[in-house]
C-alpha cells in the first residue's frame, strides 16, 4: 500500500498474473503439467549447479523465478490496442519496444507491456506480448470489410473494467477494494469464450485468408493464447516435453545452448483443437478453432546495441546457411549451424563486459566495503574490479525477439501461413494506435545499469563510477 490507501501498480500486476495463470490452467490443463515440469527442472538445475543458484540469489532473480511468465494477445482495433495501454498501466506495465512481424509473413506489429524499473521487475516481471492486426495488409476487399464490421461491434472490456481504469487515472490509484475488483474485471478481457461472434461461413471465410484473422475477428474478445514460465535449462525441458504427452516445436528459438545465456530461448507446443459454437449453430460447439498453446523461456543477458548486432548477424547466418525454414526435417541441421555461427560470440562474461556486448548490475563486496577509508584505494572501475571491491552480474533481457516471435507464431498458425506482405516499418502508425510511442528498451537497460554504478559509487564513497 502507497500513503493514500493505494494499492501499488507493482502489486495489482502480481496479483493479476497469479489470477491470470490460475485462469489459464483451467483452461489448458497442459499448460498446468508444463509448470509442473519446469518447477521440477529448476529444482534439479539449481541443486546440480550451486553457482547458478548463487547468482540468482545475488541478483534476487531466484525470488521471481517461480512467478515469472509472459502471456501474449491479439487485438483488431487501434481503440482496443489503446484501451489496453490504459489497462496495463494500472498495472505499471508499459509498452516496451516495437516489433514489426509483416517481413516474417505475420500481418501484425506488436510491442511488450511491462514493468521498467529493476525494483518493479523484481516485485513481478510479468509481461504481455501484444499485437494489433493489421487489416490493411487484408487484400480481398470484402473480407476486409467483413472483419472491420465484426470488429467495430464488438467491445472486450467490462463496463467495471473501463469505469476503475477512469478512476485509477482521475484519482491516480485505486484502493484494495478496486484493486481487487479491477484484477477481475480485467480478466474477463482475456478469458476464452467457446461462442464465436461469426457464423460458421464468415468464419471460414476470415480463416481462409489467414488463421490468425480468425483468431483476432471471430470472438468476442482477445483470449490470452499462451502462458510461458521461465525455465533454467530449456534443453532439459524439451527433451523431457514427450514423455509428458507435450509436443513441442521442432527447434528452440533464440541463440543455441551456451554457458552464459544471452537474451532469450523459446520454444513451444502446438496449438489445442478447441470447440467452438458459431451464431448459426447456438449451443452447438461443433466447430473447431486451434488457437492456444504453451510456450517456455530461458532468459538470458540483455545486450547492448553492440551485441545485439552480432547476434542478428551470426543468427541471420545461421538461417541462410540452413536451404530452407527452420522444420523438422532439418533440425539437427540448424542448430549444428548455429553452434558453429555463434562460436564468435564470447561466452565469458568478463569478455560480454569488457567488449560492451552485454549490460551488467554491480555489486559492492565485502572488501569493497572493508576497504571504503583506505588511502590508495582504486577508484576506478576497471580497478575496483580487479581489486575484488566490485563484482558483477549481467542484466536479465526482459523483452522479446522478432525472428523467434515470428516463429512461435508461426509454429501455431499451420504451415500455410508463409504469407508475404509488401510494406516497410509501420512504428508511426503503431504509436497513432495505441495513442503513445513505445520506450526503448536498451534506454531501459542502461538506465539500470546506469543505476546500479551510482548505488556502487555511493557505497564506496566516491563520486562517480564510469563505465
Ligand atoms: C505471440 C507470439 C510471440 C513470443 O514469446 O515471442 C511470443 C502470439 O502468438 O500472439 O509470444
Ligand atoms: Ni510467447
Amino acid at each position: 500500500m502507497t500513503t493514500q490507501g493505494f494499492v501499488s501498480p507493482d502489486e495489482i500486476r502480481a496479483r493479476f498474473s497469479m489470477a491470470m495463470s490460475d485462469m489459464y490452467k483451467q483452461e489448458v490443463p497442459l499448460y498446468a503439467d508444463l509448470l509442473a515440469l519446469v518447477g521440477e527442472t529448476n529444482e534439479r538445475v539449481m541443486a546440480q549447479q550451486p553457482h547458478l543458484a548463487e547468482s540468482l540469489q545475488r541478483t534476487g532473480e531466484i525470488q521471481r523465478l517461480d512467478a515469472e511468465r509472459h502471456g501474449a494477445i491479439r487485438v483488431g482495433t487501434a481503440a482496443e490496442l489503446c484501451t489496453l495501454r490504459r489497462l496495463f498501466a494500472v498495472m505499471g506495465m508499459q509498452p516496451v519496444g516495437y516489433y514489426d512481424l509483416t517481413p516474417a509473413g505475420v500481418p501484425v506489429h506488436s510491442t511488450a507491456f511491462r514493468a521498467v524499473h529493476e525494483q518493479s521487475l523484481q516485485v513481478s516481471p510479468f509481461r504481455v506480448f501484444t499485437s494489433l492486426l493489421r487489416l490493411e495488409l487484408i487484400e480481398d476487399g470484402n473480407v476486409r470489410a467483413l472483419a472491420e464490421t465484426i470488429l467495430a461491434r464488438r467491445q472486450i472490456f467490462t463496463p467495471r473494467a473501463l469505469e476503475l481504469i477512469n478512476r485509477f487515472e482521475a484519482e491516480g490509484g485505486l484502493c484494495l477494494n478496486d484493486a481487487n475488483d479491477f484484477v477481475s474485471q480485467a480478466l474477463e478481457t482475456f478469458r476464452w469464450h467457446h461462442d464465436a461472434t461469426v457464423t460458421a461461413e464468415q468464419y471460414r471465410e476470415l480463416h481462409d485468408q489467414h488463421r490468425l484473422i480468425a483468431d483476432v475477428v471471430a470472438f468476442k474478445g482477445p483470449h490470452i493464447n499462451h502462458l510461458t514460465p521461465r525455465t533454467l535449462d530449456i534443453d532439459a525441458v524439451q527433451a523431457d516435453m514427450p514423455a509428458k504427452g507435450i509436443t513441442p516445436k521442432a527447434v528452440i528459438e533464440g541463440p543455441p545452448p551456451r554457458k552464459h545465456p544471452i537474451l532469450l530461448r523459446q520454444t513451444s507446443f502446438k496449438a489445442l483443437q478447441e470447440n467452438v459454437a458459431f451464431t448459426d449453430q447456438p449451443g452447438a460447439a461443433n466447430g473447431s478453432h486451434t488457437a492456444r498453446f504453451g510456450e517456455i523461456e530461458q532468459r538470458g543477458a540483455a545486450l547492448t546495441p553492440e551485441g545485439r548486432s552480432l547476434y542478428d548477424r551470426l543468427l541471420n547466418q545461421s538461417r541462410e546457411a540452413l536451404a530452407g525454414f527452420p522444420s523438422e526435417g532439418n533440425a539437427m541441421e540448424y542448430m549444428r549451424l548455429l553452434g558453429e555461427q555463434f562460436r564468435d560470440f564470447p561466452d565469458d562474461l568478463a569478455q560480454l563486459r569488457e567488449q560492451g556486448l552485454a549490460y551488467f548490475r554491480y555489486f559492492v563486496t565485502e572488501t569493497g566495503k572493508a576497504s571504503r577509508n583506505e588511502q590508495n584505494r582504486p577508484t576506478s572501475l576497471p580497478g575496483l574490479l580487479a581489486a575484488g571491491h566490485l563484482r558483477f552480474e549481467p542484466l536479465v533481457y526482459e523483452d522479446f525477439l522478432p525472428v523467434s516471435a515470428a516463429g512461435i507464431f508461426q509454429s501455431n498458425l499451420g504451415d500455410n501461413a508463409q504469407s508475404h506482405y509488401a510494406g516497410g516499418s509501420t512504428q508511426a502508425a503503431f504509436h497513432q494506435a495505441l495513442g503513445s510511442s513505445v520506450l526503448d528498451e536498451l534506454a531501459l537497460y542502461a538506465d539500470s545499469q546506469r543505476r546500479s554504478l551510482d548505488a556502487c559509487a555511493a557505497q564506496l564513497g566516491l563520486a562517480s563510477l564510469d563505465l
